[in-house]
């Protein structure tokens, strides 16, 4: 057990130590709660100080436990009772970050005195959660219910300067933490939380639950917190403590929080990829993204904000400006917005240069093409950037379904050649496919993945296939909701259905977003590749109709004011009238059957990609879908949700599905038949 105490002038300074951010392990509240009942039966110690080992305080409850038979959640309440019945006055000493538990701790102390910049906050929604602790009755005592709806319903932190002014701490440490704490513990009297008040703020409640209301599959754990925190101005403390206790054990339960769970051990998960040396990117200081087009100047962006120099090249004078003007642009904007202030806008912005030269790539550390999508004209830009860039220079290529492998062909040194699949807008998706090419080495994979984490994106190992682990995935799914236009479905019910499901956009407006002309072009070139898939003609006439989605003005629906969709009449006919060419009669399709074969389609891919090594974990795969996708967290990712389905119901609905119209897509993946005849599910290929 890590728990030291010392003692200065009399006061008792209790301090835990579980790199690397002092979660609430089992053995914590129990060691702490000793330690405590030494000091209060102590008469020559005045005063106790709380306080972390290392980067902070604590972030929290220990959340891989929550999935063991014994949660952690009693020893918690039992600390937190203990600090109630404290008859010498308890100093909570805050630094790095004091997250969930961990400010519950502090909350249940006296006092709080926080080191400057520390960040205090109650995540807990994040993972489908209240805070449990006791925060939802305390917090609100301390800073009022306005305060504490907003902290724990967006989950967001707040620093310390904020925390003092909104009086969740009482003292800024001026000087070191522990003498400053030390100093304010002398002085202190005892003052229980608990006895403070809560003034009731109905208006504030309103609000926070209209807002709740839209958050699909979040709200209940927002309604619940929204619920605790009137409880606490309403109801005795521990009638309040009890109640968040029973919300929380509900929510613990349910299948949203499990879902978030895995998605925050998968994100970090994903980084570790095995088999790889360890590598990292900060010795990358320059770069050279080619193309200046959408993608080539939001990937510029990327990079400058994670401090790396770039020189963006293009070979049309105008493009060049107009890309190096997108790029300056969005940095003046965040500092207008004061989200980073104007010396950073201008070092970054600095950071730029331009060229209209290929040569110029002689001195980067880094290559990243984005150039037009077609395999020709790529092949004919590596080969040149092989050779002008020095020999230890990685060459990456952002394309999003081209064969990386034909690319580095083209380049000497295809060992360093990688694929770095950036999702637009570039600077702000945090999914970032790193394509293994056959001839990658590890070692510049690696580095690959340290430079995702570098720029803040989630690196997902992908193989070479068409389309890598998402866009595969993307067009079985897009395949269904084309599918089921065709059977008796239109457009609004489609996408309305799977956003209800928790999409954060349906299949046909994304592709209205992304412009149909992407996907048209894609399919024409697959149809010559894989005649033994067909795909509805429904998009194309579409497509045929310049209606290219919201940058016409038109897709799949109408955008008068450039970004509502807006039902069309006209598609819904042309959708009917296509139905009668296929000599279909349409049928009423429900929202279950467009969640159903749309999640199923994904699921049965996500397989066929774990089955080809395209993908290596089903972890990856669920990364990829929730960080690129809009896939809802709540759920996990397909393969998780998968799992919660239960893969033999899977494998009866697939097969069920394949007797049907156009079946073929739904032909189980061997993977699945395997895993369940031998009684394992995808979770078992995590590890
Ligand atoms: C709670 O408190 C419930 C209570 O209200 C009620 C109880 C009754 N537990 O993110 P990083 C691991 S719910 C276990 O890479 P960073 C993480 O998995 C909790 N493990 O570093 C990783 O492990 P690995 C409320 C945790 O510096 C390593 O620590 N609290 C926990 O980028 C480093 O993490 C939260 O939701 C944890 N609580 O970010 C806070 N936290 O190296 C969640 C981290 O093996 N945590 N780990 O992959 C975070 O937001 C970030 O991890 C943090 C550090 C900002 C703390």
């Amino acid at each position: 057990m890590a728990i030291t105490t010392s003692v200065r002038d009399g006061v008792a300074l209790l301090k835990w130590d579980n790199p690397p951010v002092n979660a609430i392990a089992s053995w914590l509240p129990g060691g702490l709660m000793q330690a405590l009942a030494a000091q209060m039966n102590d008469p020559t110690i005045s005063a106790i100080i709380l306080h972390g080992a290392g980067r902070c305080f604590s972030a929290g409850a220990d959340i891989a436990g929550f999935d063991s038979p014994d949660t952690g959640e009693a020893g918690i309440r039992a600390l937190m009772q203990a600090l109630d019945s404290a008859t010498k006055p308890v100093v909570a000493a805050l630094h790095g970050y004091a997250f969930g538990g961990g400010l519950e701790i502090a909350l249940a102390a006296q006092w709080r005195v926080a080191a400057p910049g520390t960040r205090l906050g109650l995540p807990e929604i994040n993972l489908g959660l209240l805070p449990g602790a006791g925060g939802t009755q305390r917090l609100p005592r301390l800073v009022g219910v306005a305060k504490a709806l907003d902290m724990m319903t967006s989950g967001k932190p707040i620093d310390a300067a904020a925390a003092l002014a909104a009086g969740l701490v009482e003292c800024v440490a001026a000087g070191d933490l522990l003498d400053d704490a030390v100093a304010f513990a002398r002085s202190a009297h005892v003052r229980r939380v608990r006895d403070l008040t809560a003034a009731p703020d109905p208006a504030a409640l309103q609000q926070a639950r209209t807002a709740a209301s839209d958050r699909k599959l979040r709200a209940p754990a927002l309604n619940a917190i929204i619920d605790c925190v009137e409880d606490a101005t309403s109801l005795p403390f521990d009638e309040g403590i009890g109640r968040e206790a029973t919300r929380f054990a509900a929510l613990l339960a349910s299948d949203a929080s499990h879902g978030l769970r895995h998605a925050f051990f998968a994100e970090r998960a994903v980084a570790r990829v095995p088999g790889l040396p360890a590598a990292d990117a900060t010795d990358i200081a320059r770069a050279a993204v080619i193309g200046a087009g959408t993608m080539g100047s939001g990937i510029t962006i990327a990079l400058l904000e994670a401090g790396i120099a770039v020189t963006l090249i293009e070979q049309r004078p105008e493009a060049l400006a107009a890309g190096a003007g997108r790029v300056r642009d969005t940095i003046q904007s965040l500092a207008k917005r004061r989200r980073i202030s104007q010396p950073v806008a201008d070092a970054r912005i600095a950071a730029l240069g331009v060229s209209t030269s290929l040569d110029d790539v002689a001195t980067v550390d880094i290559v990243i093409e984005a150039v037009f999508e077609d395999l020709e004209i790529k092949r004919a830009v590596f080969a040149e950037l092989a050779a002008k860039a020095r020999p230890d220079a990685i060459l990456a290529s952002n394309t999003s379904t081209l064969d990386v492998d034909r690319i580095a062909d083209a380049a000497a040194g295809p060992e360093r050649v990688v694929g770095l699949h950036f999702f637009s807008p570039a600077n702000i998706m945090r999914l970032l496919e790193v394509v293994r090419g056959a001839r990658t080495s590890p070692l510049v994979l690696a580095r690959a993945m340290a430079l995702a984490r570098r720029i803040g994106k989630v690196g997902v190992v992908a193989g070479v296939c068409d389309g890598f682990i998402g866009n595969r995935m993307f067009e079985e799914y897009l395949r269904q909701a084309y599918l089921l236009l065709e059977e008796g479905a239109l457009p609004a019910q489609v996408d309305d259905a799977m956003q209800a499901w928790g999409f954060a956009l349906g299949p046909l407006r994304v592709m209205d977003l992304a412009g149909q002309d992407i996907g048209w072009s894609i399919r024409k070139r697959r149809a010559i590749e894989q005649p033994e898939r067909p795909y509805s003609r429904l998009p194309d006439q579409i497509c045929e109709q310049g209606r290219f989605g919201q940058k016409t003005g038109a897709g799949f629906y109408l955008y008068p004011d450039g970004r509502k969709p807006l039902a069309d009449p006209e598609i819904d006919a042309l959708v009917m009238e296509y139905s009668a060419t296929l000599g279909l009669v349409r049928r009423a399709i429900s929202d279950d059957e467009i969640t159903e074969r749309c999640a199923l389609a994904l699921i049965n891919e996500g397989a066929k990609l774990l089955g080809d090594g395209i993908a290596a974990r089903p972890l990856d795969i669920d990364q990829v879908w929730l960080h690129g996708y809009g896939f809802p967290a709540e759920r996990g990712g397909p393969m998780f949700y998968a799992d919660q389905i239960g893969l033999p119901q899977v494998l009866a609905r697939l097969q069920a599905l394949s007797g049907g119209r156009e079946g073929w897509a739904f032909q189980p993946a061997p993977l699945i038949e395997t895993l369940v005849a031998e009684g394992r599910n995808f979770g078992s290929l995590n590890s």
